[in-house]
């Protein structure tokens, strides 16, 4: 047997017979002639042939020579086909596939997603956000960095207890990890530089644009750092490797969704939670800053500094977790940051507490945080990391008004399937 070609290849082979193997994305019949596109993970191809019953979405193989041809996707097709069903034939989806947009509703969407996720813009999303964790795990190998796999069935809450989902673990109360936070610093104390890539979960009791019930966050915690600035400036190198692999590892899918890829500027502007607190008009004791207000401040980047990023600093001690290291000069504020892209938070992160007599100090039962604080008794450097959401990051970058839309198989306050 003549071994697969691509479809995107399929004009590289003019004169040749060839054999290509896809869905039938689409099945046009014309009076005499009869032309099946067939898709495959690389684009499409055009198959000529007097006639067709394969329905659309039936997997196939063809076999053929391909000629040159003006009309057809890429300048070439495939005639004198044998075409060879390898699936049954296919039920007629619920839409569309073969128009230039998906057109249904979102719930329509998720619930048929297992096939929605064909239409080439649907996927294209996800090879962005596949890209994105590629050039993150390059941009901190680059940098010395291990990268870790921590339990997602843990025994104590990590952020805040109100979001954390309790699970029975063979008769004991359990959670799903709502981060890796604990070992990531932990780990520090092995390693000095981890990263990790994984699920975590939120019990997020409101219906938003931007929170999910589990989501897929890119952690990572070094030590020896002088303090939070350390932290951001790596920040700044693994977005710019995100970017950079998506630019170069996702350029069809960034040419199909007409994108437009940030700059990442060589230092991020940043503004303090007091300064920003001003600029937006916020009352100068509230505590966070609103959804509304981190898009004013992005649109103030933008304006002022001509960057899609900027960075938040010196959050109010008391709205940060326990972990969060003062600001030395004005401790009612925090070393830690936000880092703002496009209008949304995309980054927590910042500098942690790395005496164990500050860990002792500050919690009132220590019992459930033994194993943490184990780590902080044998000794550790001062250190810091963060975190990234990785739907949220390719929503904001395809312009996906919401992060349903860049999650594979959501889930929500009422979705947990498909
Ligand atoms: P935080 O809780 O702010 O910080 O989360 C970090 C980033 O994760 C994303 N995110 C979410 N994405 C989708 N759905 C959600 N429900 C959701 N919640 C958070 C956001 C957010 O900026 N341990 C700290 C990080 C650290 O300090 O290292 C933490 O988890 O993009």
């Amino acid at each position: 047997m003549i071994s697969r070609v691509l479809a995107a290849d399929v004009p590289a082979h003019i004169g040749a017979r060839i054999r290509v193997a896809g869905w039938v994305h689409r099945r046009r019949e014309l009076k005499s002639v009869t032309f099946l596109v067939i898709r495959d993970r690389s684009g499409l191809v055009q198959v000529v042939l007097p006639e067709s019953d394969v329905p659309e979405e039936t997997v196939v193989e063809v076999e053929g020579i391909v000629i040159a041809s003006g009309q057809a996707p890429g300048g070439a097709e495939i005639t004198e086909p044998v075409v060879t069903p390898l699936s049954e034939p296919a039920q007629a989806p619920p839409f569309d596939l073969y128009r230039p947009n998906l057109s249904a509703t979102l719930p329509t969407i998720l619930d048929n997603a297992p096939v929605a996720l064909r239409h080439p813009k649907m996927r294209a999303a996800f090879t962005i956000a596949a890209a994105s964790v590629a050039g993150y795990r390059a941009a901190l190998d680059e940098l010395d960095f291990t990268e870790v796999h921590t339990p997602k069935i843990v025994g104590t809450a990590t952020e805040s207890g109100a979001n954390v989902f309790g699970i029975d673990y063979f008769g004991r109360r359990a959670y799903l990890a709502q981060s890796p936070q604990f070992f990531k610093q932990s780990l520090v104390g092995v390693f000095e530089r981890v990263y990790e890539i994984g699920s975590v979960f939120r019990a997020e009791p409101h219906d938003t644009t931007r929170h999910l019930a589990q989501y897929t966050s890119l952690d990572a915690e070094l030590g020896f750092i002088s303090d939070h600035r350390d932290v951001m400036a790596v920040l700044r190198h693994a977005v710019a490797g995100m970017v950079d692999c998506v630019r170069t590892r996702a350029a069809d899918a960034v040419r199909l969704l007409g994108i437009r890829l940030p700059e990442v500027p060589p230092v991020i502007p940043e503004i303090h939670f007091v300064d920003a607190l001003a600029l937006v008009g916020a009352p100068p004791d509230e505590p966070d800053l609103a959804p509304a207000h981190e898009r004013a401040l992005s649109e103030w980047a933008l304006a002022e500094h001509g960057s899609e990023f900027l960075f938040v600093i010196g959050y109010p001690i008391r709205k940060r977790p326990f972990y969060t290291h003062p600001d030395p000069a004005r401790p009612e504020y925090s070393n830690s940051f936000d880092l703002l892209f496009r209008g949304v938070e995309l980054v927590t992160g910042g500098q942690r507490l790395h005496k164990y007599s500050d860990y002792l100090a500050i919690l009132d039962d220590t019992e459930p945080y033994r194993g943490y604080l184990d780590a902080f008794k044998y000794g550790m450097p001062p250190h810091g990391g963060f975190a990234l959401g990785l739907e949220r990051w390719t929503a904001r970058l395809v312009g996906a008004p919401n992060i349903r839309q860049t999650t594979l198989f959501p889930r929500d306050l009422t979705r947990l399937s498909p």
